[in-house]
């Protein structure tokens, strides 16, 4: 008998790191959408924590190039040590945002872990936009454009040494999908740091298909595989419901196969979901098709595998 997949969903209600109010409605969203129940009808064991507290949204102009840094920092040390706590007891922690920013504590606990118990670390990072932004180039100040960047080292010291010494990324072992928003000096920053992107350029060119066996190229063992899904990674015809939408993203089916193919690498061991915005939502119809790829992520497949028919070798 296999075990079953242990999961806990960690709600943590804020949008102080974006641009538009509303991403702090996306765990209840998602929680109305049956995401709990979704994923035990998959067979998992699902617990759901609850949500997380931290300091309300100030709505306050940049100082310093950021905005709302002391309130991102206390909802991101919230963050890291809800989603360690259930690293070490062997859960899959899904952090349900939330703006982005609250990525920097996720992944920030998830490479501690990884660096503790020895394993390789590899991040797919699901946007429309690159997240790399500092505060010398970020157009806005708001910190859920810089997440990637602060993980890799650049940025605030109350943000990159959140979950210890030291950045807790390299660049290398992050590939971005689905990207198709990137500002101008975020672009000069992102080749600089040699950031592997398959952006939607490359998605049309090659297919979903191809794009992801190169994002998933090396996986083995010892990997953790971290999935951060910024729901404005879809395209805005299905997922309408975020605060920074973008046209050209990929449609219901690319999304599906790319969920499906990191499933089936049986490597995925935590998860982000932000971005989702319950306030330009229609009916909550964005949050319904996130639970669905979701569940895709977990293993839901339409058939048995060994009733599908293998087209190919
Ligand atoms: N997100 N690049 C823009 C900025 O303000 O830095 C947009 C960032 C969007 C961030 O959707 O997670
Ligand atoms: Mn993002
Ligand atoms: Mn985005
Ligand atoms: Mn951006």
């Amino acid at each position: 008998m296999e075990s079953s997949v242990a999961v806990t969903l960690i709600g943590a209600p804020t949008d102080v790191g974006a641009g538009a109010r509303g991403a702090s409605m996306g765990p209840e969203a998602l929680r109305v959408a049956g995401l709990a129940e979704a994923l035990r009808a998959l067979g998992l064991d699902v617990i759901d924590r609850g949500n997380l507290h931290g300091p309300a949204n100030p709505w306050q102009p940049a100082h310093g190039g950021y905005r709302h840094l002391p309130e991102v920092a206390a909802w991101n040390r919230a963050v890291h040590d809800a989603v360690r706590a259930e690293l070490r007891a062997g859960r899959v922690p899904i952090l349900l945002g939330g703006d982005h920013s609250l990525a920097i504590g996720s992944i920030g606990a998830v490479a501690r872990h990884c660096r503790e118990q020895g394993r390789k670390l590899r991040v797919l990072w699901l946007d429309a936009h690159a997240d790399f932004n500092t505060c010398a180039i970020t157009p806005s100040g708001n910190l859920h454009g810089m997440p990637v960047a602060v993980l890799c080292g650049f940025g605030p010291p109350e943000l990159v040494e959140l979950g210890g010494s030291g950045a807790a990324l390299r660049p290398t072992e992050v590939r971005q999908i689905g990207i198709r928003s990137v500002d101008a000096g975020e672009k000069r920053f992102v080749h600089a740091q040699r950031l592997e992107v398959y952006d939607m350029r490359y998605i049309d060119e090659m297919g979903m298909r191809a794009t992801m066996e190169q994002a998933l190229a090396g996986l083995d063992e010892q990997t953790h595989l971290h999935v951060s899904f910024d729901v404005d990674f879809l395209d805005p015809e299905i997922a309408p419901g975020v605060g920074t939408t973008v046209p050209g993203g990929p449609t219901y089916r690319e999304a599906q196969l790319c969920m499906e193919m990191i499933a089936d690498t049986g490597r995925l061991a935590s998860l982000d979901i932000v971005e989702l915005n319950p306030a330009l939502d229609e009916r909550n119809r964005t949050a319904r098709v996130a639970v669905e790829l979701v569940e895709s992520l977990f293993g839901k497949s339409t058939l048995m595998r060994e009733h599908q028919v293998r087209r190919r070798g």
